[in-house]
């Protein structure tokens, strides 16, 4: 449409847009070769080539997919087993305030999803005789395993042999809710594997039994005997 333009025209057509710069290529006899063009020619030439680029491109897609869901996978182990290890811990550490509370007052400690700081036996005595604690810094009453639901302390015939237990229940609920919160439940392996650090690594026998098949545990939970 600007064949009959001057060459001054066209040329500033030709930077600033490239449509212009097709109808320039056609229609002028400039032998300045436009902008476009270049592009164009550029382009090209990488076509050509694409072929085994392509190829190659999607090997190494394929190879970088495999290698990430390997160490995808391994960093979740790893993670898994840290949590595992971590919950471990903290039952470890909870037996032991338990014990000292025992020896102290002659009773056992409980603290479950209604325990509150204030009511918290491992931080207040709450008039029961012998108490000197706090045997736990931080107390029970929020305490979290890894996957976010409470460990608590509960007091029952976990056994059904008559006598009232003292247990360690790492709880699919958070601290301050109630059983049907569920969002802290723990994977079954990882329940085995919690169970295989403190007991016997199965969780229908044993001191720890969990995720439904022993101790009134429920699904995601696991609940393990400490007293007597
Ligand atoms: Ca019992
Ligand atoms: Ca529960
Ligand atoms: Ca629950
Ligand atoms: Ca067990």
């Amino acid at each position: 449409m600007k064949s009959g333009a001057p060459h001054g025209l066209l040329i500033e057509g030709d930077r600033e847009r490239g449509e212009e710069a097709l109808e320039y290529q056609v229609t002028s006899s400039i032998e300045r070769v436009p902008r476009g063009e270049d592009w164009r020619g550029c382009m090209k030439k990488k076509a050509r080539g694409a072929g085994f680029t392509l190829i190659e491109l999607l090997v190494v897609i394929a190879i970088v997919a495999l290698l990430s869901s390997v160490v995808f996978a391994s960093v979740n182990t790893a993670r898994q087993k840290a949590r595992v290890a971590q919950t471990a811990a903290q039952v470890r550490e909870l037996y032991k305030a338990t014990q000292m509370y025992l020896n102290d007052t002659n009773h056992l400690p409980r603290c479950r999803l209604d325990c509150t700081q204030a009511t918290d036996p491992l931080l207040n005595a709450n008039g029961v005789v012998g108490w000197s604690g706090p045997y736990l810094s931080s107390g029970v009453w929020n305490m979290k395993h890894q996957w976010g639901g409470h460990i608590g302390l509960g007091v029952f015939d976990a056994d059904e042999d008559g006598t009232e237990d003292a247990v360690i229940v790492l709880d699919d609920d958070a601290p301050g809710t109630n059983s049907a919160d569920n969002s802290g439940a723990i994977p079954v392996d990882a329940l085995a594997a919690i169970d295989a650090l403190l007991d016997d690594g199965n969780l229908a026998t044993g001191n720890a039994r969990g995720n439904g098949q022993g101790f009134f545990s429920a699904a995601d939970e696991l609940v393990i005997k400490i007293l007597p």
